[in-house]
């Protein structure tokens, strides 16, 4: 198929898809997010999602974590609301969404049956955009019937493993981009395969390259900063899907950029990526 359906995610296509914070804006004008995530040992993806979100200027943040996470994310994220799973160690439930303009599902969840039943039920009542990651992708990707209920305009956001367990073993990057493209469309949905340049593909069988960030992201909690920010931007009702995923991607890798300058690749921690969100998408106002 020709290459007029790829384009590069830089400033220039960027330009204008982010509106500025009007002068009499309110939290509501920003939308309220809630974040699902965190299993015992893995509550850091949860703070790290969750940093992210209100750093990527959401509205109201909500983050619903197994119980023995209640006091972590209290503590960590004071500016985060907090449910209590009722389950001690993993997700089990789905709180009653009319409250929430996103949904974001993945960060350090586990594989548990009852999280299991809490993504299939997700999928079957969400009344909002949902963004899928990390344990939410294995766990499509070990029960393949749940494609068949991704909502439209879902964005999921694996890396290469993940992206496999969704789909088969790609012969070579050429043939991973040519799978990563039928599934989006098969499925109608928004599909970032991350990793160096990373790639968005649409329901339309559009793809998109990304440009920033760097090899300093290669250490664990990145992705999860990412899966923050794009919730983020997806509870913005102001933004279309594709901007939203757009310019997540494009913020996450600038954010990085700016973060190398002080602590240089090596030292770059997901936890410092946060701080410069905020820099990363000033810049494309
Ligand atoms: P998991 O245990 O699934 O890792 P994770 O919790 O998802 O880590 P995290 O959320 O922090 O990072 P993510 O990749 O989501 O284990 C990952 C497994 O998959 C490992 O076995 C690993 O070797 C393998 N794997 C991961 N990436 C792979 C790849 N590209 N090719 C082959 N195998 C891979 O998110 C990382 C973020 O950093 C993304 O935004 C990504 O775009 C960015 N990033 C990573 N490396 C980058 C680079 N070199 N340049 C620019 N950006 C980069
Ligand atoms: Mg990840």
């Amino acid at each position: 198929e020709a290459d007029t359906d790829t384009y590069l995610i830089d400033v220039t296509l960027l330009a204008g898809r982010l509106p500025a914070r009007p002068t009499f804006s309110h939290k509501g004008t920003f939308g309220h997010a809630l974040l699902l995530a965190g299993s015992r040992g893995k509550l850091g993806a949860a703070v790290l999602a969750a940093r992210s979100c209100l750093h990527g200027g959401v509205g109201l943040l909500t983050v619903q974590v197994p119980a023995v996470g209640y006091a972590v994310l209290q503590t960590a994220v004071p500016e985060a609301m907090c449910l209590a799973d009722a389950h001690k160690h993993e997700l089990s439930e789905l709180p009653d969404l009319k409250p929430y303009n996103a949904v974001g599902l993945g960060p350090g969840i586990g594989q548990d049956d009852a999280t299991r039943a809490v993504l299939e039920e997700l999928l079957c009542t969400a009344p909002v955009p949902l963004v899928l990651d990390a344990d939410a992708l294995n766990l499509l990707g070990a029960n393949r019937s749940l494609l068949d209920l991704l909502p439209p305009d879902t964005l999921l956001t694996p890396h290469p493993k993940e992206f496999e367990r969704l789909t088969e073993p790609a012969r070579d990057d050429y043939h991973r981009l040519e799978l990563l493209r039928d599934f989006a469309r098969r499925h109608r949905c928004y599909v970032l395969l991350k990793g160096a340049y990373s790639c968005l593909a649409t329901p339309d069988g559009q793809r998109y390259f990304n440009t920033t960030g760097n090899p300093g992201l290669a250490t664990g909690g990145t992705g999860d900063v990412l899966t923050g920010l794009a919730l983020a931007l997806r509870a913005d009702k102001r933004l279309s899907p594709l901007d939203a995923a757009l310019l997540a991607t494009y913020a996450h890798g600038r954010a990085a950029d700016l973060a190398a300058v002080h602590t240089g690749q090596a030292g770059l921690t997901a936890g410092a990526l946060p701080h410069y969100i905020g820099r990363a998408l000033q810049e494309l106002t």
